[in-house]
């Protein structure tokens, strides 16, 4: 869905910033109203609630079971939202100028700043862009390749396996290829899609969607753009080691002429169709083959791990931390498995439906690392709405949106070897002493291929939104920019020709569904900083590579203050409550690899780096 509000999915534009941003906004102070901001922000509490139930409702619905009617009701639903928000948002300006109180000033800043796509205030425009963003989105879920008639059809999970098991060029080329037709028909919407989600974020006082998004923050729209680009400096020399490595090592397998020195890497020769994690392809970049194996799928397969065992096992995770349990509902109206007898949105969310207890994760888990690793995301999701369920509705959120994709993969950095032999996922081995180092690199690049690799791919989709929804790229350039972006920040490129007849960016979940993207970008960085906080609370000493927070109440407490916070402060509060301090810093990471980086430095000494 496109119309993201801030329940459905897993919190989309969350955000807040000083007071001071309101009166920003160009909007004149007019009579005084007849109610306080105070009462004002406790009315739309309670109204948006029933407007939220419906719309998580229509769209839960629609993404389980895509069709032209869901689709239909989805974007009604969605209408209705936009409509009662658009009015919310006016009457909240009426404020502006005024003396409110501050939890009333952020409380109407979130609402401003609470859906990824507002609507114009024309109420056939409205209802155009809510059938687009339905339409997309279904499109997406239901996308399939069928070279050879309706037979033929093979979907994302079908085509990605490829991608994964096959070292074939062509045939992960075609693999490749294949699911990039699905997005071709997507442009026409999405350039239209763009225009009406302008217009509406300009009635709000900002000169484009893109604006709107980076005011999120807690500081100015500029100053988030600079911390992005300081964040990526931070990381960049790391990620550009391991580049550098991965080439090196995919020219052993499909040979110097296909994957040149000193070019980009074919985008479909590193396990993922979008390049974005390069872990399916650790078979191949293995810095010491054979070196304490953790094969955590076939350990799940033989030990027939299902869905619902997996999510066990992540719920499993936070009990132990002092979490409480997941309510029934979670099991009976999630949904853990791919429907045979339909088309889904299979791309996994998190979903708070009434802002209580009925909390739910729409995933299509397989017995695979990848999928144990995802669950543990999406109930971090779960867990942050079941921390903040006692806020105020407005106030139900991320302290920022990158905090609520963090939450999950701090747990995931604990997921070390102890931990699966400890929580029966893998059988233990004993590894001998004498190869612990070579071990230790093993287990960093596993993890490195995931962490490392994902992070130019988390900055470079909003670079390319933010310049369409600029104007800055063109309708006629959209899939140019893409792969200069593509080129430029990952390294990677198209493995055919690309025209302007395709859509590369809508081959891609987030972009149809419209869900802003530097939030990965920002958990990637967090993430290192809320694990080392949770080892120091934990009481850790070793290197930060080998803690694991299972099982530590101390821990848990420290972390669920932070998330019971929600978005009622500014972030750097939140941050600071955990780690001490108020910055994001892209060093944590950094001392997270640290032996790795040193490792690929002398691996990568002969090889001609960069692209
Ligand atoms: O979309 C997701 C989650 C749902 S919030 C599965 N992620 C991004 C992606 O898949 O592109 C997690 C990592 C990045
Ligand atoms: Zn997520």
């Amino acid at each position: 869905m496109g119309i993201r509000t801030r329940r459905p999915l897993t919190v989309a534009v969350v955000a807040v910033l000083g007071a001071s941003m309101l009166a920003g906004c160009g909007k004149k102070p007019g009579a005084a109203p007849a109610e306080s901001a105070d009462q004002f922000v406790a009315r739309s509490n309670t109204e948006l609630l029933a407007h939220w139930k419906e719309v998580n409702a229509a769209v839960w619905t629609q993404q389980t079971y895509i069709n032209d009617d869901t689709q239909l009701l989805a974007a009604r639903a969605q209408d209705r939202y936009l409509e009662y928000y658009t009015k919310a948002v006016k009457d909240a300006a009426r404020y502006e100028g005024q003396q409110v109180s501050p939890s009333a000033a952020r409380s109407m800043l979130l609402l401003k700043l609470g859906v990824a796509a507002p609507a114009p205030d024309d109420a056939k425009k409205r209802a155009e862009l809510t059938e687009i963003a339905a339409r997309m989105d279904a499109s997406y879920g239901a996308g399939k390749y069928c070279p050879k008639g309706p037979e033929s059809c093979r979907n994302l999970d079908e085509l990605s396996d490829v991608l994964v098991r096959s070292r074939d060029y062509d045939a992960q080329l075609e693999a490749w290829q294949g699911w990039h037709t699905i997005s071709r028909p997507m442009r026409k919407d999405y350039e239209r899609f763009v225009e009406l989600a302008n217009e509406g974020s300009q009635s709000l006082g900002f000169k484009d969607l893109g604006e709107m998004w980076r005011s999120g923050y807690d500081m100015t729209p500029a100053q988030f753009s600079d911390e992005t680009e300081r964040l990526w400096g931070q990381v960049k020399p790391l990620y550009d080691q391991l580049h550098c490595y991965a080439r090196g090592r995919l020219q052993a397998t499909y040979g110097k002429a296909r994957v040149p020195d000193g070019k980009p890497i074919p985008a479909h020769l590193l396990g993922n169709m979008w390049a974005q994690q390069w872990n399916n392809v650790y078979d191949l970049l293995e810095p010491y083959p054979g070196v304490s194996d953790l094969d955590v799928g076939s350990s799940l397969k033989k030990q027939g791990y299902d869905a619902v065992k997996m999510t066990r096992s992540a719920e499993a995770f936070y009990t132990s931390m002092g979490f409480p349990k997941l309510p029934d509902s979670f099991w009976t109206r999630s949904m853990l498995k791919r429907p045979q007898d339909r088309d889904v949105v299979c791309h996994a969310s998190a979903w708070s439906m009434d802002t209580r207890d009925d909390v739910r994760i729409k995933m299509c888990i397989q017995p695979a690392e990848e999928d144990l690793y995802t669950i543990y995301h999406e109930l971090g999701h779960v867990y942050y709405y079941l921390s903040y369920r006692d806020q105020p509705l407005l106030f139900q959120a991320g302290a920022n949106d990158g905090f609520h994709e963090a939450i999950g993969d701090t747990m995931n950095l604990s997921m070390t070897r102890g931990y699966l032999v400890q929580a029966g996922l893998v059988p233990a081995v004993k590894i001998d002493p004498a190869l612990a180092d070579k071990a230790l690199i093993n287990g960093q690049m596993k993890s490195a291929l995931d962490k490392v690799a994902f992070l130019p791919f988390g900055k470079l989709i909003d670079q390319w939104r933010w310049g369409v929804f600029s104007g800055q790229i063109k309708p006629a350039d959209y899939n140019k920019a893409w792969w200069e972006l593509r080129r430029k920040y990952q390294g990677v490129d198209s493995p055919v020709a690309r025209s302007e007849e395709d859509f590369d960016p809508g081959a891609k979940y987030h972009v149809p569904g419209n869900t802003p993207y530097t939030r990965y970008f920002l958990a990637y960085v967090l993430q290192f900083q809320f694990h080392k906080a949770l080892c120091e609370a934990a009481g850790y000493q070793g290197q930060l590579h080998d803690c694991s927070v299972y099982g530590n109440a101390e821990a848990g407490k420290r972390f669920q203050q932070m998330l019971a916070m929600g978005a009622s402060e500014p972030w750097q509060d939140a941050m600071e409550k955990l780690t001490g301090t108020r910055q994001m810093d892209g060093s944590a990471i950094i001392d997270y690899y640290r032996p790795l980086m040193s490792w690929l430095e002398k691996e990568n000494a002969g090889r001609q780096c960069g692209w």
